[in-house]
């Protein structure tokens, strides 16, 4: 009798066991079909503070996705002095002329108009306590900088905006 007990017992624990396996393989699958579904908006919160930095520095998205930026200052300075906006640029732009010239044109949200071209999309510039959404289609596939457009904020607020 307590042989035959035990022989349950194991052949008990052995189901249980296969079955733990099976639904362990079941979530791989599950999780491996997620991974390759793309959702069709991403949204991306980045915060900006009064330290004149973002607390991110590279943002990934997926070609063919719309995406949900928002832009959240948490500091507590005002837009006159501690202003800050959420700038993508094509490739190619070079960065440090293009944040040079847009000192000069705070009535144009410290955009140069005469390189609007070289944007692909922008947010407002906000102050303390606020915060900002654009959505945008995401550009095609690569690596483009965006940037703080406030003056001398570029060289800290800046990052890569990566689509894959
Ligand atoms: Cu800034």
């Amino acid at each position: 009798m307590k042989t035959n007990r035990l022989a349950i017992l194991l052949l008990a624990l052995a189901a249980a066991c296969g079955g733990g396996a099976e639904k362990e393989a079941a979530t791989a699958q599950e999780e491996q079909a997620v991974q390759e579904e793309v959702p069709a908006v991403v949204e991306v919160v980045i915060e900006a503070n009064d330290q004149m930095k973002y607390n991110l520095d590279r943002i990934d998205v997926k070609a063919g996705q719309k995406v949900k930026l928002t832009l959240k200052h948490v500091g507590q300075l005002p837009v006159e002095s501690m202003g800050h906006n959420w700038v993508l640029l094509k490739q190619g732009t070079d960065v440090a002329e293009f944040a040079t010239a847009a000192i000069n044109h705070k009535d144009n949200g410290y955009i140069d108009p005469a390189k609007a071209d070289q944007v692909i999309v922008k947010t407002e510039m906000i102050g303390g306590g606020q915060e900002t959404t654009i959505e945008f289609d995401a550009p095609e596939k690569g690596i483009y900088d965006f940037i703080c457009t406030f003056p001398g904020h570029y060289s800290m607020m800046k990052g890569k905006f990566v689509v894959m």
